[in-house]
């Protein structure tokens, strides 16, 4: 029995330890605090950066408990779908949300550095850490990961052309059997870059790739 409990709190041990890893990848992300709530016993595929998630999530004042944020009433209560990485939330659950299986819950405490800082967004005052109660219903390989990039990346040069991108765009359409014409790529195309290539030099970087502007839950 001993060793069980033994085995067991080195299992737990190792996932702590496994976790304060992926948090402290990077410095600025050292203070999210998760805790896993619930673990699903199996897990075929686990969030990464880029990939297409679908979560709920309620957000609550540390200070007081108060909740502030629900996924289930908003907006007709449907699970929420975004990008993993690339701040289409807010900082500390693009961070907390990594490396987490379908049906996995967790708690994730942001400090307000890395939510809404100090001047806050109503109905979150100024300097407020969050907690996050958070349940990861699905994740996919997303438009935005980096094997998409690398694939459309044809030279390898770290920068997408837009014939690099109409040629992807192509080989996806006849790929799901849908073939279009040339003025429906160019379209696409001129939209993809419009979005993309922030500094309108006509190639898409990885980092231009990986970035959006807003920030909201
Ligand atoms: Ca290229
Ligand atoms: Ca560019």
């Amino acid at each position: 029995m001993s060793k069980f409990i033994f085995l067991y709190c080195s299992f737990i041990l190792l996932q702590m330890l496994l976790l304060f890893v992926v948090a402290s990848e990077d410095d600025s992300n050292s203070e999210v605090k998760i805790e896993v709530v619930f673990m699903p016993s199996e897990c075929n595929q686990k969030s990464k950066k880029g990939d297409l998630i679908n979560v709920h999530y309620d957000g609550y004042l540390a200070e007081d408990g108060s909740q502030f944020y629900c996924s289930r009433s908003d907006k007709a209560g449907h699970p929420q779908w975004f990008v993993l990485g690339v701040g289409q939330v807010i900082k500390g659950l693009d961070v907390g949300m990594v490396d987490m299986c379908p049906g996995e819950k967790r708690k994730i405490t942001v400090p307000s550095s890395l939510g809404f800082g100090e001047k806050g967004k109503a109905p979150v005052p100024p300097n407020a850490t969050l907690v996050f109660e958070v349940e990861l219903y699905s994740v996919s390989r997303g438009p935005r990961s980096m094997e998409a990039f690398q694939e459309i990346d044809l030279d390898k040069d770290k920068t997408l052309t837009k014939e690099e991108v109409k040629h992807y765009l192509k080989l996806e359409y006849e790929r799901t059997g849908t073939p279009k014409d040339e003025p429906f790529y160019e379209k696409i195309m001129a939209d993809i870059f419009r979005k993309s290539d922030h500094d309108s030099n006509g190639l898409i970087t990885s980092k231009e790739y990986n970035v959006y502007e807003h920030d909201e839950l």
